[in-house]
């Protein structure tokens, strides 16, 4: 707050600069004491000519002021944390040791890395660093470790100094963000189940701590926004009771001073069809079972027009006995409860939450709509709707006539040289309607959700921000379809960008920059992704390519696959007809092509949207208006409005399926926002299939460190430089470190080394352009950065007699 109220940059011509060095030193005086709680933009103060001035004359005095400040009762923030951390280490038992990071281990191989792993799991250490990387294992049970207590520990301190920690990796994309002003990505990986979710939780709980907000009401929001996402994109599949059917990119906006200032959320590739049909054993969106349950008691079942007797058909598993098992759920009914406080706190309007709700339990009765045929002497194709109640139900609360809305689901214009001619719909194709109705009114809703809510967080494009990357793990089912295809497809890309980071990238450049470390060699995905991706013979591009022919199948389409995808990663087995097996980067996974094309697809009739746009409701002529909403992601939205015929005049421009253009497209944003920023890297694994506390199976975290390249990782880490600055760089970040202030070195080679052996680093090398790092150079770097800083500051407020 202090240092809004004064100006970060005055000029020397200020009019009062001793007044502004008063407030200034005092401010920082006060971050002091406070242990940095609102620190300031390292850079942002080095800039400052007080401190740099200060830095060249005062340096002895400023550490004996330093050492004198820890001493003192009252000011002595750094003795209180210390003695915190004692206290904490008595209740738990978190000391450090050597084999916190696997790169200290003295031999190295897979049996050694799952020895350790298997040691520290049973002692519930389930956090360990690969060097800068973090592995997370799955604890399969509530960790007392994530504390405010906690929180406090992984504040701004040596890394060495705690225990490894998701806090740590939280912390460490902080501290990169302030110190440099630049942007993180956190980006977690594993399969379905390994626990990337519930880290996401705890990285954004970390960084709603270290960024503190001193505005509580944006802190509570910030920490609503996942768990409402996550209702209506999360559901319970046979690997995991809570599995993302969606990727999340969240990206928290901080000021330069790093206070929290709000969020954004992007989404990707929500898994529509779930909500029309799920595997035996699995379930719909968590949401349409809290709302069923909420409301069932709230008594306002029939308000919102619901059967009473029996759960819609859309939440009604195979099993029988649901009405029960939901209405007397007391987790479906705290959840709901809990959700409508998301509503209310983000700040949804009443009304918004009412229209929420009715699209919702529209969808749930547009799922109870039935057709039977009618065979009259001259048309055998024709549909009607038999029981009209759950139609009228969803006519009714979509504020839409349910004579039209019957038309739109039983017959369809087709328009002939000029001429609108309808046909009617046959059973089977008034069914498709219904499902695509129902898919596009879930997939718009979520898509306003996650709008609404960047609008009500909205926070200007300036500022940083350290994004966290939470999408749908690897998933290998008994029977696999086009939605794991696509979820495997992006982990395919994530690994990728994985390699390309971790391998690729750092052994060009010892390549390039002549340094000579051994390359260390690694799984590269690269030709599976091809096989995927390349145009035109690609395995999506085929799938595009099959599904504008009306006359195609399922049977033409593998054979297609088959008879131009020559690789060795695919293959297609004898016995199954309608199946082809891909060899991912994390194991062999057989597809089964059936409903692939019209998945993919993905359409819905003209005649469904100009109906929903003559609705009476707000929030559904916005969803289904054109252009949709402006706000954040309106590229994505318009690629949305290209694959359906906007009016069903115009015919609709050259289709554009979900693999292809939109599918691909989300990908490439996803990636392209990754690529901004710092990368940091957390890899989940699942220690077992049974979902159990404290079971290590040695072969299936085998797998798992094999695919994802731990041991490589492990390697390259031990051995290479996994940060490269350029001399420049290097100089303008460090001189502090080697150089007065007043001095501003050239950017040289010879004044690189000067502040490397001043900072008595070891192990690092020069190339043509760049010092080589380890990747803990810049870690002991930035602390004596920030040390040196912490002195200047503290000695600046004392000269000037402001802190006694
Ligand atoms: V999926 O790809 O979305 O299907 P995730 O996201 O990798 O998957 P998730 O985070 O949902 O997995 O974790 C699965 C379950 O493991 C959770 O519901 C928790 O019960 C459990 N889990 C994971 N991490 C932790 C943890 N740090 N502490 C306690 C955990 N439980
Ligand atoms: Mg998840």
């Amino acid at each position: 707050k202090a240092l809004f109220k004064i100006p970060r940059n005055p000029s020397p011509t200020l009019r009062n600069p001793e007044e502004w060095c008063r407030s200034f030193s005092h401010f920082i005086a006060q971050c002091l004491i406070k242990d940095f709680e609102t620190r300031p933009s390292v850079t942002h103060l080095l800039e400052h000519p007080f401190i740099k001035q200060a830095h060249g004359k005062e340096m002895a005095l400023g550490q004996q002021l330093s050492t004198l400040i820890c001493e003192q009762q009252d000011l002595g923030c750094k003795l209180k944390t210390k003695h915190e951390r004692i206290n904490t280490r008595k209740t738990l038992i978190i000391e450090t040791s050597p084999d916190d990071d696997l790169v200290n281990l003295e031999f190295l191989d897979e049996e050694t890395i799952i020895k350790h792993l298997s040691k520290r799991y049973d002692e519930l250490q389930i956090y360990t660093y690969v060097g800068d990387i973090l592995i997370a294992l799955n604890p399969f049970q509530t960790l007392s470790i994530y504390s405010p207590q906690f929180s406090k520990l992984y504040h701004g301190v040596k890394r060495a100094d705690n225990p490894p920690h998701i806090f740590a990796t939280a912390d460490a994309a902080y501290q990169g963000m302030v110190t440099f002003c630049k942007d993180q990505c956190i980006i977690i990986s594993g399969e379905s189940g390994a626990g990337k979710t519930e880290s996401a939780h705890l990285i954004v709980q970390h960084l709603t701590f270290l960024g503190k907000a001193n505005n509580r009401t944006l802190r509570e929001k910030i920490l609503q926004v996942n768990p409402l996402v996550e209702a209506f994109g999360n559901a319970c599949t046979a690997i995991n009771d809570n599995s993302s059917r969606f990727g999340k990119y969240l990206e928290m906006k901080f000021t330069p001073t790093g206070a929290v200032m709000g969020a954004k959320i992007s989404e990707y590739l929500l898994e529509k069809s779930r909500v029309i049909k799920q595997a035996t054993g699995e379930k719909n969106f968590h949401i349409f079972y809290y709302i069923y349950a909420g409301l069932y008691h709230q008594e306002k079942l029939k308000k919102y027009r619901l059967p009473d007797k029996k759960p819609p058909r859309y939440i009604e598993n195979q099993h029988g006995k649901v009405m029960q098992d939901i209405v007397s759920s007391k987790l479906y009914k705290e959840q709901f409860d809990a959700i409508q406080d998301c509503f209310r706190i983000i700040g949804f309007t009443d009304e918004e939450v009412n229209s929420v709700y009715r699209i919702l339990c529209a969808i749930l009765n547009t799922g109870n709509i039935e057709f039977t045929a009618i065979t009259s002497q001259h048309q055998t194709d024709k549909s009607e709707v038999p029981n009209v109640e759950a139609l009228e139900n969803a006519a009714a609360l979509l504020c839409i006539g349910p004579e039209e809305l019957t038309e739109a689901l039983t017959s369809h214009c087709v328009v002939t040289r000029g001429e609108t001619i309808i046909r009617t719909n046959t059973v089977d194709k008034a069914t498709d309607v219904r499902d695509a109705m129902s898919k596009a009114l879930y997939g718009r809703l979520f898509s306003w959700i996650v709008n609404r809510i960047n609008a009500l967080l909205h926070v200007a494009e300036s500022g940083m921000n350290v994004g966290i990357l939470d999408i749908f793990g690897f998933e290998n089912f008994k029977k696999n379809s086009f939605e794991q295809l696509c979820i495997n497809i992006a982990n395919e890309q994530i690994q990728f960008y994985f390699n390309q980071h971790i391998f690729a990238l750092e052994q060009m450049e010892y390549q390039s920059e002549g340094v000579d470390a051994s390359l260390v060699e690694y799984e590269d995905n690269r030709p599976i992704l091809d096989m995927f991706l390349q145009k035109p013979m690609g395995l999506l591009s085929l799938l595009d390519e099959e599904s504008r022919f009306p006359q195609a199948t399922d049977q033409t389409l593998v054979d297609k696959f088959e008879d131009n995808l020559r690789y060795k990663y695919f293959w297609r087995p004898k016995r199954f007809e309608l199946c082809f097996g891909i060899q991912h980067y994390a194991g062999k996974v057989l597809y089964n092509v059936n409903g692939f094309l019209e998945k993919n697809r993905d359409t819905l009739p003209a005649d469904i949207v100009v109906v929903l746009r003559t609705s009476e409701n707000k929030l559904l002529q916005q969803l289904f208006s054109s252009p949709l909403t402006k706000t954040g992601r309106c590229q994505r939205l318009v690629i949305k409005v290209l694959i359906i015929p906007v009016t069903f005049f115009a015919p609709p421009p050259s289709p554009c399926f979900v693999s292809s253009l939109r599918w691909q497209y989300s990908l490439m944003d996803l990636l392209s926002k990754m690529v901004v920023g710092q990368p940091h890297f957390v890899r989940c694994i699942k220690p077992n299939d049974d979902r159990q506390a404290l079971r290590f199976f040695k072969e299936r975290v085998m797998v798992q460190l094999r695919y994802t390249g731990i041991l490589e990782t492990v390697n390259i880490r031990r051995q290479g430089y996994s940060h490269r600055i350029l001399f420049e760089e290097f100089v303008n970040r460090y001189y502090y470190l080697a150089f007065r202030a007043h001095q501003m070195p050239d950017s040289s080679k010879e004044n690189a080394v000067a502040i490397l052996e001043r900072a008595k680093l070891e192990n690092w090398v020069l190339g043509k352009t760049k010092v080589f790092l380890k990747y803990y150079h810049v870690e002991q770097l930035n602390l004596l950065l920030r040390e040196l800083i912490a002195r200047v500051m503290v000695m600046q407020a004392y000269t000037k007699g402001w802190l006694g």
